[in-house]
């Protein structure tokens, strides 16, 4: 089959699909394929006036909306690069993301238009709100060539994996989103009769490239909601098909009493992925309405690897078999020879999926790298005597809070330049809603006496609030290993019951 980019297939299913809708709103207001196609060509040509030319960044950081869709696909369909950041930034993260990525157009919220516009130099900032509302609706024009993306051109850059330094930038092809789509929509049988429950953020992969580009190259329509909302969630559930959500969102709806078989009586699947969702959730889930829930396994670097799947066994505690076209592997982390089923170890994928590389940081693209064209995930797992997937843990110091990453490295330079405080240690530790929530181990400075409270005042204006530690417990020392490394493995066991 010819190369078909998600922008061209989206437009495809609005040539033959015009009145068919799209986004279904809350309120009842729906918004039909020609709207979104009408809409992203105007965005183009408004992105176009502003100078953006193939290649170029744009940035987005606003209130989840359709026009912020129909954006996306505007980038796409003139080349250039998309850029989602999560609206939870603060002004000192937003620092690096624009930095590093240089974006010729930064659209944010109307209220956070000043901060950007008051240092912009030369990026142009237009604004977009959640009411149909901002500059870059404003524009006139409503044509602007449609770039004829190759399937290695840059599609989008998202950033992740700050567990050394800064976030880095991963960038995605228009191939790595059109193949996993396209695997996808295979794998769980999506069609346009599909109605999806969409209640994820846009800024990340799962609720923008596995939701969406499903949704909009098939016909299907999204039952679209600003975030995750359980009333709403459960209000939709007697007219939807299928649902995407994080571990979080089962947990949430596993505990309420009005999810039960017959309100699910529409549903054909439910997907979970982004963070390990634990057996006795699945358990849970399955024995109130029936439906074993379809986990699978992905990152930002890679879209999706591995499914549960469609039909046949889906395995509670696993992440199911490599997708189609998709090589996983588990190697000895330090050989990268390949290990006998069953052993644990290093988790690696190859496959159309996998991006093209660390914005700007190639010596760090190699090192991720085996030779054979492995992607090293820094997972650790086993293959099991069916052939799936078992993630047992990670190689990389990462917290996964509610499906949204956190690099303690991050938050432990924030808490080590307070005055009163000598060193810090930040882990994830178990929490009953959000999987895992972020603990600060801090040693004090000699003689002073910090509170947690004040280290939380001192660091909040730079931190996202998903980032910022739920509990600080202050220490005399951290515990160390003979090498004198700080063992992360022993304060996540001592935590522990903190939230359990
Ligand atoms: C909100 N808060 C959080 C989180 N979310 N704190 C820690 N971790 C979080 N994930 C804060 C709020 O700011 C608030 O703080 C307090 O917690 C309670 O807010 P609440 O209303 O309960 O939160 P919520 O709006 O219900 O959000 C929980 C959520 C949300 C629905 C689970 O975090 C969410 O939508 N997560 C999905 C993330 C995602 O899409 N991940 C995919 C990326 P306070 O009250 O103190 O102000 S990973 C990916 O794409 C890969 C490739 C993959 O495999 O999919
Ligand atoms: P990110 O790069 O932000 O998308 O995060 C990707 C990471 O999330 C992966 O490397 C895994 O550690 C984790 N992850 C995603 N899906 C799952 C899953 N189903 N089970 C366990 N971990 C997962």
């Amino acid at each position: 089959m010819p190369f078909r980019s998600i922008h061209r297939s989206v437009a495809d299913r609005a040539a033959e699909l015009p009145d068919a809708t799209l986004f279904e709103l809350p309120g009842g207001r729906s918004v039909t394929y020609a709207e979104t196609i009408e809409l992203t060509q105007r965005i183009a040509a408004r992105l176009v006036a502003d100078g953006v030319m193939p290649g170029d960044r744009v940035a987005m950081q606003v209130g989840k909306s359709w026009e912020a869709i129909a954006l996306y696909l505007a980038v796409l369909r003139i080349g250039g690069m998309f850029l989602p950041l999560n609206t939870a930034y603060t002004g000192h993260e937003m620092d690096h993301f624009l930095s590093d990525a240089e974006p010729r157009v930064l659209v944010c919220s109307p209220e956070r238009c000043d901060e950007y516009t008051s240092r912009a130099g030369a990026l142009v900032v237009e604004t977009l709100g959640t009411q149909g509302d901002g500059t870059l609706l404003d524009g006139r024009e409503c044509y602007a060539d449609t770039y004829d993306a190759t399937p290695s051109d840059p599609a989008a850059i998202l950033y992740t994996s700050g567990t050394t330094g800064r976030s880095k930038g991963a960038v995605l092809t228009h191939e790595n989103l059109a193949s996993n789509c396209a695997t996808l929509t295979e794998a769980w049988r999506f069609t346009g009769a599909d109605r999806l429950i969409h209640a994820l953020p846009i800024f990340h992969t799962h609720g923008l490239f596995v939701a969406m580009n499903l949704v909009m190259t098939t016909g299907a329509s999204a039952l679209y909601l600003p975030k995750f909302d359980l009333d709403a969630v459960v209000g939709l559930l007697p007219r939807a098909t299928v649902l995407m959500g994080v571990p979080t969102f089962y947990t949430r709806l596993a505990a309420d009493p009005r999810v039960d078989r017959d309100r699910v009586a529409s549903m054909r699947l439910f997907v979970s992925g982004s963070a390990p969702l634990l057996a006795s959730d699945h358990a849970a889930f399955a024995e109130r309405t029936g439906h074993a829930i379809l986990e699978r396994y992905g990152m930002t670097e890679t879209n999706m690897n591995t499914s549960n799947p469609y039909e046949g066994l889906r395995k509670p505690g696993t992440v199911g078999p490599a997708l189609p076209g998709i090589d996983v592997r588990v190697v000895d982390r330090e050989s990268g020879a390949p290990l006998p089923d069953g052993e644990i170890g290093s988790i690696e994928v190859r496959g159309p999926n996998v991006f093209a590389g660390y914005w700007k940081l190639p010596e760090k693209t190699a090192a991720e790298f085996r030779d054979d064209g492995f992607f090293i995930t820094g997972d650790v797992g086993r293959i099991d005597e069916d052939g799936y997937i078992v993630i047992v843990g990670r190689d990389k110091d990462l917290v996964i809070s509610g499906g949204f990453n956190v690099y303690p490295r991050e938050i432990e330079e924030l808490i080590d330049a307070h005055p009163d405080v000598l060193e810090s240690a930040v882990v994830g530790v178990p929490h009953p809603d959000f999987g895992e929530t972020v603990v600060a181990v801090v040693v004090p400075a000699s003689g002073a006496t910090p509170d947690g409270a004040s280290i939380l005042r001192y660091i909040a204006p730079e931190l996202a609030r998903f980032k910022q530690p739920r509990a600080v417990e202050i220490v005399e020392a951290l515990p160390r290993n003979v090498m004198g490394k700080v063992q992360k493995a022993e304060l996540r066991k001592r935590y522990a019951g903190l939230f359990a």
